[in-house]
């Protein structure tokens, strides 16, 4: 799988040449990452595993209203009901179903099979809503070095996130040194360098309780050193301090602005999937403090209410860039919108 590349100049000519159709919208995630068929099939796996409690879950239920030929005016209730129990959330939800409803009455469509496929189109929709501006990572002028700042409350998978990531960016011939600025416990630190042994980055740390601004700068000073590609930075999560923590991120930001006036160039929200519309709240203050560019939603593989992801897209209007799917290094997936829909509808 490949997370991360600067297109060589052959690519970029045959890139030009195959201009797509008129009227034809690139919009698939993974499209922007330049995926071979055995790539895209690998995402299409890690898609399904990753969403199979929620289609257990939930999602099953929707093949029972689509069972009868024609669908039957009684079953938007049920319909809506099901997005809702699936985390989805009200606004979401309402969004959705009566943008199938118009459409199902604008177009005279009576089918129960007609109407699942409205249904996917605006799910597909939905999750397409934030605007898709292809990640830094995968930009052809990516600035060097790239610098990513993770963020998110304790527990929700940062350290782990930031191992996967830099594991799939170092195997797609990238530098990456990461920055240990969660330096409010010891253990966040420890936690990082055995990421980083494991999988072969430098790891920038100081003692515990320093200041985690002056970790970030010398992160990026050694990246500068080290001629690095890539500098991921991890952060602290401890909430009961929400006011000093966001205080603190800004703080790391503007710091490591004095050097790069740009940076961070991408700021990734990671979310624990399980805490459902409770990390939406969460959510919201980061990115109203940091400016989130995109959401790792991390544990989608441990919750059966993967309707979160579209409550994500259209209450934050932020883009789902990754999802975690299990606790090992390779458990990571770009966030693909017609993946996501089509496992959670595949019988
Ligand atoms: N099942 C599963 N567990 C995960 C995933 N991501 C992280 N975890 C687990 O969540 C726990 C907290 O992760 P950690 O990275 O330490 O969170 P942090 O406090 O935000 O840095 C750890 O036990 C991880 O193994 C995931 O995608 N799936
Ligand atoms: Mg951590």
């Amino acid at each position: 799988m490949r997370f991360w590349r600067r297109k060589s100049a052959a690519e970029e000519a045959a890139e030009a040449e195959a201009q797509p159709a008129e009227g034809e919208v690139a919009t698939a995630e993974a499209d922007d990452l330049h995926l071979t068929p055995e790539e895209a099939a690998e995402v299409h796996e890690q898609t399904e595993r990753a969403v199979e409690r929620t289609k257990r879950g939930w999602f099953s239920r929707l093949g029972g209203l689509f069972e009868r030929p024609d669908f039957g005016e009684e079953l938007w209730d049920e319909l809506e009901e099901i997005l809702i129990s699936a985390d989805t959330g009200l606004e979401t939800t309402e969004r959705i179903v009566s943008a199938v409803r118009d459409r199902v009455r604008d177009e005279g469509v009576k089918q129960s099979a007609a109407v699942r496929e409205i249904l996917r189109d605006e799910l597909i929709a939905v999750l397409h809503e934030p605007t898709r501006e292809p990640p830094a990572w995968v930009a052809e002028d990516a600035p060097s070095p790239l610098i990513i700042l993770v963020v998110g409350v304790n527990g929700a998978g940062k350290t782990t996130s930031i191992a996967k990531l830099a594991h799939a960016f170092q195997r797609d011939g990238a530098n990456v040194i990461l920055g240990a600025a969660d330096t409010f416990r010891a253990a966040a630190i420890d936690q990082l360098r055995v990421w980083g042994d494991r999988v072969g980055v430098r790891v920038v740390a100081h003692q515990p309780g320093a200041d985690p601004g002056a970790v970030a700068f010398d992160t990026i000073s050694a990246a500068e050193s080290a001629d690095a590609d890539i500098v991921i930075i991890d952060t602290a999560g401890r909430l009961h301090t929400k006011s000093n923590l966001m205080e603190e991120l800004r703080k790391i930001c503007r710091i490591v602005q004095r050097k790069y006036p740009e940076a961070p160039d991408e700021v990734l929200l990671v979310l624990d999937a399980t805490t459902g519309q409770n990390g939406l709240a969460q959510a919201r203050t980061f990115t109203e403090a940091v400016g989130v560019t995109g959401i790792v939603l991390a544990k989608l593989d441990g919750t059966s209410k993967g309707g979160i992801a579209f409550s994500i897209a259209h209450d934050l209007g932020t883009p789902v860039r990754f999802i975690g799917t299990g606790e090992r290094l390779d458990d990571l997936a770009p966030f693909d919108a017609h993946e996501f829909v089509d496992s959670l509808l595949s019988e």
